[in-house]
């Protein structure tokens, strides 16, 4: 092995050079933390990258490509997975005729997210399969895999990843030789396989349960699951992911059965294991997925207590579930709370709220810390794009004099993934006392490192493309009154304007636009060339 063939990569970056190894066509995505770095590094790599406006198109677009028996890489956070979901469920009885392989980044302790559920649960409930790596060189290796495998089954492959592979760095091992060009596309004619009608649908959910049969039969002799011999009989542990290694420092001598291909779940050759030891116990980041299928299936294994189940798995905590330790507490670091940027935009934008004593539904982005201490300014955050439906929600029940306080804000980013749909409920069923939208636009997605949306202009490598003006396309679904300020220079216009709108009956979108302070040196460049 050559010296150029040795990286090391964090499991984002193995994630994206895998794909671009297994010749996949096209990369799409929606940002989110800890998912975020594989659809850049695959463009930076020179792979074909988009971003979509949500999770649930790039899935579709994912899919068409593996319709034209192409092949594509979908990425998503855990919780975008939700969003996507209703394809998903679907194309797991439709199949494919290419590969797609989605890569869902779960957030176990949500160092940066609203849960922390687990992808594997709601795999399972699909009928996808899942591949866990369990570092950098798995990360390369599985994604590789998972294209060979979803070709092979007719299937989309779930990659599920956790924080710590996502952003750990360790070596990696390729051999670029063996990298293959995206297959050509071709599209043949087949209605009763991707018609997904209920006399189309009923046979599709017969082939795919017979599809998961064979993929177990299989998976119960793959190498994608390793088994390390204990020292004596006294422990084995059943592990996936990086709880597979923590489990292995916590306990040398155990023996360890190393699961990476968790869906369909090898249990067969899992019992098998769990006979040559004394005691047998389950170590897994998030929820009890395999601890409650090998119960069901009767094997002798210890239950895993409820508290295993919340935050990340390191070696500490390994030990102490060994140990059977309760008392076990992960170390609390000490970390400043997040706060805005001193001068960031979002700060005027909320002073006018406060002011105002406005009701505030809020939605998810940098704009979510001013719910934060000094400014107290947003009064719900509950999943991307909420705020509009939820303020609607608020304003139909509330007593006049409230429900007129009530305002939604929500990012610029966050508008084209879900907010649309809310402005469509707000023109189709509006309040008595109509209601007011806020886009707090500052030109990126900022809170997730700086993405390119469908409101800025340009595409994921920054190049222009078209650009979605928000106040147009409110005014074209039927807002009365549109309008923008700059909230740093117009803060009292503003300010005159909202409490002016919010006496009347009639809807209003305001645009805020003022570019994130961060941005703004890379903006003023992109500008200029
Ligand atoms: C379904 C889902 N996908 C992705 C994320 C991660 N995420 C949180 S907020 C956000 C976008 C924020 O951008 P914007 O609305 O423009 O606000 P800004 O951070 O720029 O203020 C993203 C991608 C999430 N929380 N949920
Ligand atoms: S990154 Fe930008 S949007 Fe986020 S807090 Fe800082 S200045 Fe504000």
């Amino acid at each position: 092995m050559s010296e150029k063939n040795r990286k090391l990569l964090s499991g984002n970056e193995a994630v994206a050079l895998g794909a671009l190894h297994a010749g996949c066509a096209l990369g799409v995505g929606y940002p989110g933390t800890p998912s975020t770095e594989i659809l850049e590094t695959f463009s930076f790599l020179g792979g074909n990258a988009e971003w979509a406006p949500n999770e649930k198109v790039a899935a579709e677009v994912a899919l068409g490509v593996a319709f034209a028996e192409s092949s594509s890489l979908v990425t998503m956070k855990h919780v975008g997975f939700n969003v996507a979901q209703d394809l998903f469920f679907t194309a797991a009885y439709s199949g494919i005729q290419g590969a797609m392989v989605a890569v869902v980044a779960d957030d176990p302790g949500m160092a940066s997210s609203q849960n922390e559920q687990d992808t594997r649960s709601l795999a399972f409930a699909g009928g996808l399969p899942v591949l866990e790596p369990s570092d950098s060189q798995e990360a390369y290796d599985f994604t590789r895999l998972a294209f060979e495998l979803s070709r092979k089954w007719g299937i989309p492959f779930i990659l599920r990843t956790t924080t710590r592979i996502a952003h750990s760095n360790t070596v990696v091992e390729f051999d670029e030789s063996t990298a293959s060009k995206p297959p050509r596309a071709n599209f043949n004619r087949d209605i009763p396989a991707r018609v997904m009608v209920p006399g189309h649908a009923r046979p599709a959910h017969l082939r795919l349960r017979k599809k998961l049969a064979d993929m177990l039969e299989w998976n119960e002799n793959s190498n994608l699951n390793t088994e390390i011999d204990g020292v004596g009989n006294e422990l084995g542990i059943i592990a996936s992911g990086v709880a597979a290694h923590h489990a292995r420092d916590a306990a040398p001598d155990a023996g360890i059965f190393r699961v990476g291909f968790s869906n369909p779940l090898p249990v067969r050759s899992i019992a098998a294991f769990a006979k040559k030891y004394k005691r047998c116990i389950v170590m897994e980041e998030g929820d009890p997925y395999m601890t409650t299928l090998l119960k069901a299936a009767g094997l002798n294994i210890e239950d895993r207590a409820e508290k295993w189940r919340f935050g990340e798995m390191n070696v500490d905590k390994a030990r102490a579930q060994i140990a059977g330790n309760l008392e076990f507490q992960m170390p609390v670091l000490k970390a400043r709370p997040p706060q805005l940027c001193k001068g960031c935009p979002h700060v005027f934008s909320f002073a006018p709220l406060v002011e105002l004593g406005c009701i505030v539904a809020g939605d998810i982005g940098c704009y979510t810390l001013a719910a934060m201490k000094p400014i107290s300014g947003m009064d719900t955050q509950i999943c991307m794009g909420a705020s509009i439906g939820m303020g609607l929600g608020m304003r139909h029940v509330l007593p006049d004099e409230q429900a007129r306080k009530v305002v939604s804000v929500i990012g610029d980013s966050t508008f084209f993934h879900s907010g649309l749909t809310g402005i469509a409920e707000m023109v189709y069923n509006p309040p008595s006392t109509g209601h007011v939208v806020i886009v707090v636009d500052n030109s990126t997605t900022a809170m997730t490192g700086q993405q390119e949306n469908p409101g800025t202009g340009r595409k994921l490598d920054h190049s222009p493309t078209n650009k979605i003006d928000i106040l147009a396309v409110a005014k074209a679904m039927g807002i009365a009154n549109v309008a923008e300020f700059n909230p740093v220079r117009d803060s009292a216009k503003f300010k005159e304007y909202l409490s002016e709108k919010l006496k009347t009956n009639e809807l209003t979108l305001i645009a805020l636009r003022q570019p994130c302070l961060l941005a703004a040196a890379n903006l003023a460049k992109m500008k200029k060339a």
